[in-house]
């Protein structure tokens, strides 16, 4: 997939495509395994998911990737993984250069040089659950952990000293003042010939002595032009240095909040839309391009702006795409429900700030993600959980002060990490879930969603956070596709469309919610154990389509309310 950043002069080998393939087993002992000793009897693409469908469909073990590549003999080299799961062991010319477990996030791997010109790639990849080798990914979470090499994979001939990124941040999108950060990578001189080009015109020449890899240049976009969701206008700015290049692409546009209020360059902007996970029956999270399209094609459909990218760092192919078709975005790191006493694991809340910080490294350049977030749903009221809620959000602003940032909580009444954050984003359901402990046997009605609300809403506000914007980032209710019952019961399509269109007529007539991201885009696949029982068919039913797209009927509800919403004031 054709990703930003990109190259001109660097030598780029794009590894997607067929490569040998084995399945080790179910039980495999990972320690035990040689990369001599495997049989390639198949091949599979990179990238895809192995479990997702056919022979290894929702099967969990082992399975080996391998794949030869000629390179520049004597090159000094990188690979680039923009996304595996849920643990790999990557061998280079048989060595193993790196354990990686973190699933979803883009990574590099240093290889050695060689003489020759043909190199091997092997990449063990392991998808059964374990606690110690995969701490960021537990079977409780609700949706379905997917094992494979998902995302692209490039191999990257790189000089001693290399561009690494450059961080572009807008100082005033109308008068197009940026900074940007220019990384090096390697063995850097103390001072480099730089050349930046913006939009093909030269707008630095000089040598830079960068500090600890890294020079700050204040620049100037010749002929700015402003992002925004119905003017996403990009630029492009190309760094040289000898034997290498970068090219990126960024968006002039600033985000902040005021008054309770999301303010897209200086103006107010209602964020309406859908939380959405990268998830289809047949390729389970490594959608091809034209789902993604579709997708984003349905989302604007439905009168969307906004998309939650729940759980996880996404594919930098479908932030490309939103950065042109102007959609804005919450991002956020692997997190799902974890309790404060899995945050005493040293080990877990080191891979939370390494994925967290990867994701801001990652993405730092599209000007469709307007929050970074983390830990969905964590134990945000326990004290003994505040410390890796200070850790991620601090990790966050280190890396990038240009962005909001917030962790969606399910606990609202009772949170304590909002000090930490730029919005309070919610996730309830009432209509769907009990909210009422007292009274297990009530039947949940549409008629409890706006008074539970309004009771957080005073909640947070009586604990004095009034003045962060306030978004609903997750509520919904379950319809099985296709269950239509004039009764309108649980589960039906019928008391879904009524309750999105309660949820969404309330928000679109309350100047005081600044958005909302129902829950969900399209049903997916989770958990196949006993939790599944409150799935039926294995399957989170939230969807407003269904996991092939096909519209339910709250479809037409939703879109009634977004079309006709005033989301953004261009003048
Ligand atoms: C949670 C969670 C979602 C999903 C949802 C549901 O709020 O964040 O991932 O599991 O509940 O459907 O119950």
């Amino acid at each position: 997939m054709e990703i930003y950043p990109k190259h001109e002069i660097r030598k780029v080998h794009c590894l997607d495509g067929d490569w040998d393939f084995a399945w080790l087993g179910e039980a495999v002992d990972l320690e035990a395994v040689r990369p001599s000793g495997i049989s390639f009897a198949e091949k599979r693409p990179v990238p895809s998911a192995f479990d997702a469908a056919g022979a290894y469909g929702c099967r969990r073990g082992t399975v080996a990737l391998r794949r030869r590549v000629k390179l520049t003999p004597g090159c000094r080299s990188r690979l680039h993984f923009q996304g595996l799961g849920m643990w790999a062991r990557i061998f280079v010319d048989g060595q193993p250069l790196l354990d990686w477990s973190a699933p979803y996030s883009g990574f590099w791997v240093e290889v050695p040089t060689a003489d020759g010109a043909e190199r091997e790639l092997l990449v063990l990849v392991d998808n059964r659950f374990d606690a110690r080798r995969v701490p960021l990914q537990m079977p409780f979470f609700d949706f379905y952990a997917y094992g494979g090499i998902y995302r692209s994979v490039a191999w990257h001939e790189v000089p001693d000293c290399w561009l690494e990124r450059v961080q572009v941040t807008t100082a005033d999108p109308a008068a197009g003042r940026i900074s940007a950060r220019v990384l090096f990578g390697g063995q850097c001189p103390a001072a480099v010939d730089l050349q930046i080009a913006i939009d093909g015109k030269a707008v630095f020449t000089g040598k830079v002595s960068p500090a600890a890899g890294t020079a700050v240049l204040d620049l100037c976009v010749p002929d700015p032009k402003p992002w925004s969701p119905a003017t996403p206008n990009l630029h492009l700015l190309q760094a040289t240095i000898p034997g290498d290049d970068i090219i990126e692409r960024f968006g002039l546009r600033t985000v902040e909040t005021r008054g309770g209020r999301v303010l897209l360059n200086g103006r107010e902007i209602k964020l309406l839309g859908y939380c959405r996970h990268e998830a289809h029956p047949d390729f389970g999270p490594a959608l091809p391009e034209a789902q993604m399209r579709q997708d984003l094609e349905l989302l604007r459909d439905l009168g969307c702006n906004f998309i939650r990218g729940s759980h996880y760092s996404q594919n930098q192919r479908f932030l490309d795409l939103c950065d042109e078709q102007g959609f804005l975005v919450k991002e956020e790191s692997l997190g799902w429900g974890q309790s404060a006493a899995l945050f005493e694991n040293p080990e877990l809340c080191a891979g939370l700030e390494l994925q967290t910080r990867l994701m801001v490294r990652n993405s730092f350049n599209h000007p469709c993600v307007i929050v970074w977030g983390f830990l969905n749903e964590g134990e945000s009221d326990a004290p003994a959980a505040r410390h890796i809620y200070q850790r991620l959000a601090g990790c966050i602003r280190e890396e990038d002060r240009s962005r909001l940032v917030a962790y969606a909580t399910c606990r609202p009444m009772t949170d304590l990490n909002y000090d930490l954050c730029d919005l309070v984003c919610v996730n309830t359901y009432p209509g769907w879930y009990n909210t009422d402990p007292k009274n297990p046997d009530k039947v949940p009605t549409v008629d409890d969603i706006w008074p539970w609300v309004n009771k957080i809403r005073e909640s947070v506000r009586g604990r004095g956070f009034g003045d962060k914007p306030f978004l609903l980032t997750e509520i919904g209710a379950g319809a099985i596709p296709g269950w239509h019952d004039p009764y309108a019961s649980f589960w039906s399509e019928e008391y879904q469309a009524k309750y999105l269109e309660t949820v969404c007529r309330g928000v679109v007539a309350d100047a005081g919610i600044a958005g909302l991201a129902l829950w969900q885009f399209c049903d997916c696949r989770t958990y196949n154990t006993h939790r599944a029982l409150g799935r039926p068919r294995a399957f989170n039913n939230k969807g407003t389509v269904d996991e092939r797209r096909r519209p339910k009927l709250a479809y037409a509800r939703v879109k009634e309310c977004f079309s006709k919403a005033k989301k953004y004031d261009q003048n």
